[in-house]
């Protein structure tokens, strides 16, 4: 069996297993993207939510199509084909894995360059900042990609909040750390808790979400309950999931995929067809249900609104 380019995915795999594992990890990855694509539904259906943002389950997403005319990913797409190293490098087990996981109570801690550092639990979260519709195409940086209906706000709204400093320059999100309920955390490939970062006028893009629903109901556990970030111009890794920490800092913050393959996963990330992954093109990427694949378009299809944060930048270097 040949493995087509398309189906080349974990980063991890190359780092750690022999040529022959690799194979067999690629034919898996393959065995389950069909799976999460086409297979039989393995969960149970969805609660009904909000008008129209109810799917018809493991059918198409009723007719929601994104600013470009592209319709969204099925609900049993979205919630079954997963990365989340915290629980398994395997997309269609991190869901089964992740079933029980307890995200009740939670709190999030925004501190750090900030006059006014605040700890909310989830419900403070959901009350002071009201959520809203947001249909967003999230690429992976392996080169498939989908489309989701999330819920939830711009990070703006809640850093305003908490007032930064002038000489907060950057954002750090920082995912929790439970060895004991997140087996994925036992991998010594990887610097725990799972961290991103962004600059600040990055996270203060209206595009900037936290997002704590989708399909209009709660986040589930696999796709970053109870809240997760959503940056739609950049590869999906930077999407941290389970966020517990954000704080205002004034140096570029380490990130986990940075540190473990930075001539791979710059910190900035954005999603860019002219600059190749080390190991795979960037040209296109494989819209989760599609056959071929399509074109990748300049962050993400998002250019008209954050290019202009790179005015002036060698987005080569800059990776
Ligand atoms: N905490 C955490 N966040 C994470 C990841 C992870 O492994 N752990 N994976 C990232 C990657 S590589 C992608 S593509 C997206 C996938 O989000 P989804 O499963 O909701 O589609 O989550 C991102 N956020
Ligand atoms: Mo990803």
């Amino acid at each position: 069996m040949r493995i087509r380019s398309s189906e080349i995915t974990p980063e991890h795999v190359y780092r750690s297993r022999s040529r022959r594992q690799f194979l067999k990890a690629g034919m898996l990855a393959a065995g389950s993207a069909l799976l999460a694509a086409c297979g039989p539904r393995s969960t149970p259906a969805p609660t009904p939510a909000a008008a129209g943002a109810s799917p018809a389950p493991g059918g198409p997403a009723a007719g929601l199509t994104d600013e470009l005319g592209d319709p969204a990913t099925p609900f049993d797409v979205v919630t079954n084909y997963n990365n989340y190293y915290e629980f398994t490098t395997d997309k269609a087990g991190v869901a089964p894995l992740a079933r029980d996981f307890q995200t009740d109570p939670w709190t999030v801690e925004v501190g750090g360059l900030v006059r006014n550092p605040q700890t909310f639990g989830l419900e403070d979260l959901l009350k002071a900042f009201p959520t809203e519709d947001r249909l967003y195409r999230l690429r992976c940086v392996e080169g498939w990609s989908m489309v989701v209906p999330w819920q939830g706000f711009s990070l703006a709204d809640l850093l305003q909040r908490v007032e930064p400093t002038a000489d907060a320059r950057y954002v750090a999100f920082t995912a929790l750390f439970a060895p004991d309920r997140l087996p994925g955390q036992s991998s010594p490939w990887y610097d725990w808790p799972y961290s991103e970062g962004l600059r600040i006028d990055e996270a203060l893009n209206p595009l900037t979400t936290l997002a704590t629903g989708v399909y209009g109901q709660p986040l589930p556990p696999q796709n970053g309950a109870p809240v997760r970030l959503v940056v739609p111009w950049k590869y999906g890794f930077k999407s941290i999931k389970a966020i517990v920490r954000i704080d205002l800092v004034a140096e570029q913050p380490k990130t986990l995929w940075n540190t473990a393959a930075p001539q791979e996963y710059g910190f900035y990330s954005n999603v860019n067809p002219a600059v190749d992954h080390p190991r795979w093109s960037q040209a296109t990427e494989r819209r989760l249900g599609d056959l071929g694949r399509r074109k990748t378009l300049p962050f993400n299809g998002y250019a008209d609104q954050v290019a202009g944060l790179y005015a002036g930048m060698d987005l080569r270097a800059n990776y």
